[in-house]
């Protein structure tokens, strides 16, 4: 396997999924800055034109996180990170979904079309007007989800989970971009700190970030 790695957050998930599981891939950063992920060689093998993609050994290109993270899972199962029995694997999609659709892709439209909108603006629609509705969409999933969160830790009840992956390298790159987390929402505050002690937090911060002091 090969990992088309990056400074960015969804390849950190990636990442630090690999932490927890304890698994080594070789991996090669792509220059993102500059665009090699949406030329034309890299978009005939992964047409959504992104990071991460992991290489199969058979020459595979898999995209988009979640499917990265199931395969991963399959061919490597402890720690479970999804689920060990269906109903587990189930749950833990359940909330994986409901996380990305009231914060996380709010949370990177906002960002896409705020600002970064001058680096998106060549490589995808943007719509510039809507960043600011994106970010009240992500602020109203972080609250609905700090009230969900009262005395857990992860997101899925007692187990830590690629929800919580997901969810951490998104508030963790909007915090370090100067978009903290609302100090009033003391549940997911409380979740955040007790993720980001987990040592596969800090060890799958790219090396970039010390350069620049953006968390991915
Ligand atoms: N749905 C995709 C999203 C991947 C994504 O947003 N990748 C970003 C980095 S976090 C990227 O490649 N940005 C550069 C670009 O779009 O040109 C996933 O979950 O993997």
């Amino acid at each position: 396997m090969l990992l088309y790695d990056a400074a960015r957050p969804n390849p950190r998930a990636v990442r630090m999924m690999l932490l927890e599981k304890g698994i080594t891939v070789p991996a090669r950063d792509v220059d993102v800055d500059g665009g090699e992920n949406r030329r034309p060689d890299f978009v005939t093998c992964n047409p959504g034109g992104q990071v991460p993609v992991l290489v199969l050994d058979d020459g595979t290109w898999l995209a988009e996180s979640g499917a990265i993270f199931q395969y991963l899972e399959e061919q490597f199962p402890y720690p479970p990170l999804i689920g060990r029995t269906p109903e587990q694997r189930a749950i833990t999609r359940m909330w994986q979904r409901r996380v990305e659709r009231r914060i996380t892709e709010p949370l990177y439209a906002a960002f896409h079309y705020g600002p970064a909108v001058e680096m998106y603006r060549t490589r995808m629609v943007v719509l510039a007007e809507c960043a600011d509705g994106f970010k009240v969409l992500m602020q109203d999933g972080m609250a609905w989800l700090d009230a969900l969160l009262a005395g857990a830790t992860t997101v899925v009840p007692e187990r830590f989970t690629v929800a919580d992956i997901a969810l951490f390298v998104a508030l963790d790159f909007v915090s370090s971009i100067g978009w903290p987390m609302p100090s009033d929402l003391r549940h997911l505050q409380r979740w955040f700190r007790a993720t980001a002690e987990r040592p596969s937090a800090r060890a799958s911060l790219h090396p970039r970030s010390s350069q620049t002091g953006a968390h991915y």
